[in-house]
């Protein structure tokens, strides 16, 4: 088998890439090692960009997302037993955000790819690139019990956070940071309808907690609890009136409970490989970058990776030039660390860590009055929120 591009992946960011190079005419095929209901239940992100919603709809997966998405236009923060809404279109320039399941996503990207072509292989396991630094990189992969080959023009890693990709960089050039964070997060989905027009992050003494919301009948929840914590530890009743006791706010608001239908532990870390590329081989998404979720950034992130991979190689394919190609990785890092700063932001600013002390709390409560009672602290929020206009052509 020869393609152009070779994605490994066949997440957001792999199934993204494919559209947008079938859109700009550039051949390529996904190798995706799990099964497509096991892609398509997994629970993550919910709040997309205007940019991810724009290339959705370029690449002809807008239709569903366009009927049934929700369009916000602020969150409420809480915070000492107050409530205050950042208002994006007044702060951010007009823009907004979507709420559309990443589940919901990967189900429009993978009908479409398998409708209009460009092979998507499931069940098929990459165990390695070689030849990343030659002009014929390959992947070697498992697939129905036989080990192949793709030889490719280009290989691009989309394979997440443990995927295999980012192992072919020559460990010399390789640099990574990274962050744990001392606690996690416990995700719940609930038959319930949500008991807010729009997110809630709350700070409360006894751990950070999200009210979000999968439709007018769904309500998606998280709270914040010791770093590998078990969901056996966290009875309905429990999960609750933990989430009444951090949502608590004065006034008559009311936390509606209901079946909860789905519960999972995710850890929180920060993490950056630098660069990301090498030779013919590009990273995008999960396989490069990771954020904690409470900027709602990770999804986002690894679209706009492929939005600029994807001009790189329509750009090649016109115009026979690999300069945008060349600017990939600084254009992209760039964008990566002001999500990451965000996103570490956000999770400092409402955690309450397990050796955090009075003075910290005290900091945490400043900040979140100077967002509620400055325009300029509250823009610089509801501008990173939205998501920052993506640089290059
Ligand atoms: P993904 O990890 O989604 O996809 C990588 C794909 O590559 C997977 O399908 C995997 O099976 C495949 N793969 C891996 N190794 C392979 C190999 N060797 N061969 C072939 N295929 C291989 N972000 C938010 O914004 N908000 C959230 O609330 C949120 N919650 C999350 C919860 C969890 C549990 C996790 C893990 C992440 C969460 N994220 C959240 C971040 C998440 O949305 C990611 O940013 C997003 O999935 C990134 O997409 P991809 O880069 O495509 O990586
Ligand atoms: C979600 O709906 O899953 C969600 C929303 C906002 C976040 C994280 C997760 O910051």
């Amino acid at each position: 088998m020869h393609t152009t591009v070779g994605i490994i992946g066949g997440g957001p960011a792999g199934l993204l890439l494919a559209r947008l190079l079938h859109k700009a005419g550039v051949d390529s095929v996904v190798l995706e090692s799990r099964d497509r209901a096991y892609v398509e239940q997994r629970q993550r992100a919910g709040v997309l960009e205007q940019a991810t919603v724009d290339a959705l709809r370029d690449c002809g997966a807008g239709e569903r997302l366009d009927r049934e998405g929700l369009v916000h236009h602020g969150i409420e923060l809480r915070f000492d037993r107050r409530a205050h809404r950042v208002d994006f279109p007044s702060l951010a320039q007009g823009r907004g955000v979507t709420i559309y399941a990443q589940t919901e996503v990967v189900k429009d990207l993978i009908a479409l790819q398998l409708a209009e072509g460009g092979p998507l292989l499931f069940g098929a396991q990459v165990r390695e690139v070689t030849g990343a630094d030659t002009e014929r990189p390959a992947v070697r992969f498992a697939h129905n019990g036989r080990e192949q080959t793709l030889t490719c023009d280009y290989v691009v890693g989309c394979d997440g956070f443990h995927g295999v990709a980012r192992e072919a960089f020559p460990e010399h050039l390789r640099r990574t940071y990274e962050r744990t964070y001392p606690y996690s997060w416990l995700g719940v989905l609930a038959d319930v309808p949500p008991s807010c027009e729009e997110l809630i992050y709350a700070h409360s003494p006894r751990g950070f907690a999200l009210h979000s919301l999968r439709s007018p009948q769904v309500s998606r929840l998280y709270l914040q609890v010791p770093a590998g914590d078990d969901p056996a530890n966290w009875p309905d009743e429990r999960i609750w009136d933990e989430l009444d006791a951090r949502f608590a706010v004065d006034g008559d608001w009311r936390l509606e409970r209901g079946p909860i239908t789905a519960k999972s532990v995710l850890p929180m870390r920060s993490f950056v490989t630098e660069p990301m590329r090498f030779g013919r081989l590009f990273l995008a998404g999960d396989a490069a970058h990771i954020v904690p979720p409470t900027g709602a950034k990770g999804l986002n992130l690894a679209a706009t990776d492929v939005i600029v991979l994807a001009r790189a190689f329509a750009h090649l394919q016109a115009a026979g030039s690999t300069e945008l190609l060349d600017a990939y990785s600084d254009i992209c890092l760039r964008r990566v660390w002001r999500a990451e700063h965000f996103s570490s932001f956000m999770t400092t600013t409402l955690h309450t860590a397990p050796d955090q002390n009075p003075f910290d709390t005290r900091l945490q409560l400043s900040q979140l009055d100077r967002i509620a009672s400055s325009p300029h602290a509250a823009a610089e929020l509801a501008e990173n929120y939205v998501g920052l206009p993506i640089e290059g052509p």
